[in-house]
């Protein structure tokens, strides 16, 4: 069982008679440093599979645990597969799938490396089976994730009215969810949870072993096991789900959560079904406790956008890991990883990137994701920062939303054009730019906020790419509208920009 499946429904512990099977659970080393994940995720991956082995075996499952320090510890899933192999006299091997494609690759190994038959079974905790997903968009040239979504709510019959319409009469509400929040708005904060004996040692091991990674190991206040992601859940849906829709897409500074729900983590961890997460949603509406925009907005993200973002995932792999499709080689700044920038925006997004291992949808897309796309940041440099930093970055979500909705490096087979804006998008959105050091009305010089150059120039440069994209038409009319000498500003105002940034030193994401 690898540490993302932390679910008693699982399909390798189906049908297995318990006093016959031995659970095989590892924290390996290689796990934890093939890309250098932040203090606070490696800490949590081993402490909810510490705390999913002990309610294993209180279940009367018998589990076979390796620790990290264990001194046997090959440090590789197939390592510790063969030794345990051994060490249990093994006549077959189980396991669900891998989530990412690396270790679905190990997976495919076992069988030759133990001599045992091995079932590689299907991860059906998604909504939507591979083979219906590849089904899906082999028949069709574009892969747009709004009609999946429609096909995953009849699927589901989730928001759908007896006679088969969807619920409140719209199958997207997403026009009513760019609100701003007002002053004097009380923000809800998710549950925290106080470390027991179990995670404190874990603390110890992760900040022992793992000190030089990024990020800040404490406070540590995550759930780790399914009773605390259930009342985690429980606390989203009173306190943040009525006002999920209208704020989804608004930043404020110290406000690390807004009313998002932070239950990716459960989700990606095994210790939530996307279902039941879309249930309690669903019910809350049909109580009348929160209203359609906001649940359908919630259901869409589960049902819609992570099970596509899986599907394309596995669909497009692994070419999508070397995409690259505009060419894009300048080296990662190095305030990615210690925030020290005078762009406020992104100061606050990586701060609380470090702090919390956390940041929301339009932090990552509009602030993270959009700088480094305007500047033309090699993409896999961009994919592995996102994988490091995140409590549920997991390749099958994090690479998709990377390098195709959030870089444009698969040429457009997620999104029908890039992510980009300038300064105005963010100072609409959010409540940075009023104490940034930048202007965020100067379009040019050094006073002016960098988003604005960076956002002409990067149209100038992929002028041929996007000038015949219809809905990048007004763009480039205002751009012809300038004229050559204020786009001549605008291009030298974003290449001195660039020259100043510095590339970040080797070492942070890959040891
Ligand atoms: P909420 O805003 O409360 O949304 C509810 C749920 O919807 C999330 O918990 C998540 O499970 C799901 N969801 C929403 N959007 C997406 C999406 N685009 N892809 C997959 N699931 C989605 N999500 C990850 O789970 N892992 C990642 O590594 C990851 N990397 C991302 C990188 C970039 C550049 C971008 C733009 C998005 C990324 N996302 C990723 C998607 C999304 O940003 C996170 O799922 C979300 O911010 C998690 O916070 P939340 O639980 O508070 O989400
Ligand atoms: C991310 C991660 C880390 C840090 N450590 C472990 C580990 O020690 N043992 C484990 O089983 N899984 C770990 N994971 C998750 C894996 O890297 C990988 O994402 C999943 O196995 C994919 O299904
Ligand atoms: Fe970010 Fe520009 Fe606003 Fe500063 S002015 S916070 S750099 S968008």
């Amino acid at each position: 069982m690898l540490g993302d499946q932390l679910s008693t429904a699982l399909a390798s512990l189906r049908d297995v008679g318990r006093p016959d099977a031995t659970v095989l659970m590892m924290e390996v080393w290689d796990e934890a440093t093939y890309v250098r994940h932040h203090k606070k995720k490696i800490a949590l991956i081993f402490s909810a599979m510490r705390h999913f082995a002990g309610e294993l075996r209180d279940a009367g499952w018998r589990v076979d645990y390796v620790t990290l320090d264990d001194p046997d510890n090959t440090g590789s899933f197939t390592g510790e597969v063969v030794r345990a192999a051994e060490r249990l006299d093994a006549s077959a091997i189980r396991t669900v799938a891998g989530g990412e494609y690396r270790v679905r690759q190990d997976q495919e190994t076992w069988e030759q490396r133990t001599g045992l038959p091995t079932d590689i079974l299907e991860d059906d905790r998604f909504v939507c089976p591979l083979a219906d997903f590849f089904t899906w968009a082999n028949a069709r040239s574009e892969h747009r994730m709004e009609y999946f979504y429609r096909d995953t709510r009849r699927r589901t019959g989730l928001l759908m009215t007896a006679d088969a319409k969807p619920a409140g009469g719209k199958w997207n509400f997403d026009h009513d969810n760019r609100d701003t929040p007002p002053r004097g708005v009380n923000y809800p904060s998710p549950e925290r949870f106080e470390p027991d004996t179990i995670t404190r040692d874990v603390l110890a091991l992760v900040g022992a072993r793992f000190g030089k990674h990024f990020g800040d190991l404490e406070p540590f206040a995550l759930p780790v096991t399914r009773a605390q992601a259930l009342v985690g859940l429980k606390h989203f849906v009173a306190t943040a789900l009525p006002d999920f829709g209208r704020y989804q897409d608004a930043m404020i500074a110290g406000q690390d959560y807004l009313f998002h729900s932070s239950l990716s983590l459960c989700l990606n961890l095994g210790l939530l079904s996307p279902i039941e997460v879309c249930e309690a949603a669903v019910a809350a509406y049909e109580r009348g406790d929160a209203p359609i925009n906001a649940v359908e907005g919630f259901v869409r993200q589960i049902i819609g956008w992570r099970e596509y973002i899986r599907g394309m995932y596995w669909w497009d792999m692994p070419q999508f890991a070397t995409r690259n499709a505009l060419k894009a080689t300048r080296p990662l700044p190095e305030f990615y990883w210690t925030g020290e920038t005078d762009m406020r925006c992104v100061a606050q997004s990586v701060d609380q990137t470090r702090r919390e291992a956390y940041a929301h949808h339009i932090q990552r897309l509009m602030v993270l994701g959009n700088f480094a796309l305007l500047a033309g940041i090699d993409p896999a440099q961009v994919s592995d920062w996102y994988l490091v930093v995140y409590f549920d970055a997991y390749e099958w979500a994090e690479l998709p939303n990377v390098v195709g909705m959030s870089q444009f490096a698969d040429g457009g087979m997620i999104a029908s054009k890039p992510y980009v804006s300038s300064g105005a998008y963010i100072d609409r959105m959010s409540d940075y730019c009023g104490r940034c050091r930048y202007d965020v009305k100067k379009k040019t010089g050094p006073d002016a906020c960098p988003f604005n150059a960076l956002y002409w120039d990067f149209l100038a440069r992929h002028e041929r790419r996007f000038r015949p994209n219809a809905r990048m038409r007004n763009m480039y009319g205002t751009w012809d509208r300038f004229g050559p000498e204020r786009q001549a500003e605008y291009r030298a105002s974003a290449t001195a920009f660039l020259d100043t940034l510095e590339p970040a030193a080797k070492g942070w994401a890959r040891g």
